[in-house]
C-alpha cells in the first residue's frame, strides 16, 4: 500500500464533489431530504425495493446518527460514535447490514468522506446546545487513509473553536496492522489536527500483542463479544483483564462496546474500563434526537438554523454564550 503521501491517487470521492457527482447527491439528499422516485429496476420480482449503498447515495437516503459514549463512573456523555443509517421511503430506517455488504469501494469512500464532513459540521451544533466537550468518532475503512486526503479535509473543515476536542477515527485492528508505516504517518498528520485513531472491535479478529505496541492508536474499543455476560463468564472476565492491562501498558484508553445490562457495566467499571457504549445507556439516535437530549441536560435551548445543502462548504460560525 502506498504511504499517505500518495495523494495523486485521490480519486472518486473528491472529484465526485462536483455538481453531478455522488458526493453532491449524497449531501443534497442528507441536508434537504430530496428523493427521486424508486425505479422499477430497483425492485425485485415481488416488487420489494432492493436497497444498496449506490441507490442510497443516488436517492439521498443516508443520515448520520450518533450513539453516545458515557463515563462508566458518572454516566455523563463524553462522546458519540457516528453511525450511518438509511431512511427508506417504504422500508423505514435501515442499519448498515442492510445496504453496505457488496458496496463498491468508490461508494464506500464517498460514504466515509461524507460522514467525516458531517461529523465535523455536527460538532458545532452540539457545542451550540452546550456540550462542546462531546468527542465525536467516525468509522473509517483502512483504504480510506490512502484514497481520501483525510488530514486535509479535517484541516479545512474542522471547527475553528479551541474547544473542539478533535475527531476520533475508528479503524478495525486487522485492517491497519497490514501497513504500519502508513498508519504511523496518518496518525502523525491527524495529531497535528488534534485527532486520533481508535482500534475498533478489538478482540474480534486477532493481532499479535507485539504489533499492537507499534500502532499509533490512542483508544481501544473492546468488542461486544467480550462484554456480553462478562459478569457471569469467568473466561471472558479473564480475557478482559488481559486486554485492559495491555491497554494500560500501551497508554490506550479503553471503551467497552455493546453494554446492555447494568451488571455488565458494573463489572467493566470494576475491571478498570473508563468509558462504555451500548443500549443500556443509549441507542444510536438521529442528530435531531441527540441535540434534543443534549439540550434537555444542559438547559441550553436550540436555535433552529435551517441550512441548505449549498451552504455545506462554508465554515459554520460558532455560536457562543
Ligand atoms: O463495529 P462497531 O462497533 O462500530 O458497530 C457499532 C454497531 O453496534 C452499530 O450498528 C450499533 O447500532 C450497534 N450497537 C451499539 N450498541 C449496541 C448494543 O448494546 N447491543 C447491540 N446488539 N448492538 C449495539
Ligand atoms: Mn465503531
Amino acid at each position: 500500500m502506498e504511504a499517505i503521501g500518495g495523494r495523486a491517487r485521490i480519486a472518486a470521492p473528491v472529484n465526485s464533489f462536483g455538481r453531478d457527482g455522488a458526493m453532491f447527491k449524497a449531501l443534497k439528499g442528507m441536508l434537504a431530504g430530496a428523493s427521486e422516485p424508486i425505479a422499477d429496476d430497483e425492485r425485485d420480482a415481488a416488487g420489494k425495493p432492493r436497497v444498496t449503498l449506490a441507490r442510497a447515495l443516488k436517492h439521498g437516503w443516508l443520515e448520520v446518527w450518533y450513539q453516545p459514549k458515557v463515563s462508566l463512573q458518572t454516566h455523563h456523555w463524553v462522546g458519540a460514535e457516528a453511525l450511518i443509517r438509511l431512511r427508506h421511503p417504504e422500508l423505514g430506517i435501515l442499519g448498515p447490514g442492510a445496504f453496505l455488504p457488496g458496496a463498491s469501494e468508490a461508494d464506500m469512500l464517498t460514504l466515509t468522506e461524507t460522514v467525516i464532513r458531517t461529523a465535523l459540521r455536527d460538532w458545532n451544533d452540539c457545542a451550540a446546545v452546550g456540550m462542546p466537550g462531546l468527542h465525536l468518532a467516525v468509522n473509517v475503512p483502512a483504504s480510506a487513509f490512502v484514497e481520501i486526503p483525510i488530514a486535509r479535509i479535517i484541516r479545512e473543515e474542522r471547527p475553528k473553536s479551541d474547544k473542539w476536542p478533535g475527531l476520533i477515527l475508528e479503524v478495525t485492528e486487522d485492517e491497519i496492522v497490514h501497513d504500519l508505516q502508513m498508519a504511523n504517518e496518518v496518525a502523525n498528520e491527524l495529531r497535528q489536527q488534534n485527532c486520533s485513531l481508535a482500534i475498533d472491535d478489538f478482540g474480534a479478529g486477532y493481532s499479535s500483542l507485539g504489533r499492537l505496541r507499534q500502532l499509533p492508536f490512542s483508544e481501544l474499543k473492546i468488542d461486544r463479544a467480550y462484554v456480553m455476560d462478562c459478569h457471569l463468564d469467568k473466561m471472558k472476565a479473564g480475557m478482559l483483564e488481559s486486554i485492559i492491562e495491555l491497554a494500560r501498558r500501551f497508554g490506550l484508553k479503553t471503551v467497552a462496546e455493546g453494554i446492555e445490562s447494568s451488571h455488565e457495566s458494573h463489572k467493566l467499571q470494576g475491571l478498570g474500563v473508563a468509558v462504555g457504549q451500548g443500549f443500556l445507556f443509549a441507542k444510536p439516535m438521529s442528530k435531531e434526537d441527540l441535540l434534543t437530549r443534549i439540550s434537555a441536560t444542559t438547559g441550553k435551548r436550540r436555535v433552529e438554523q435551517p441550512r441548505a445543502w449549498w451552504q455545506f462548504g462554508a465554515v459554520p460560525t460558532l455560536r457562543t454564550g
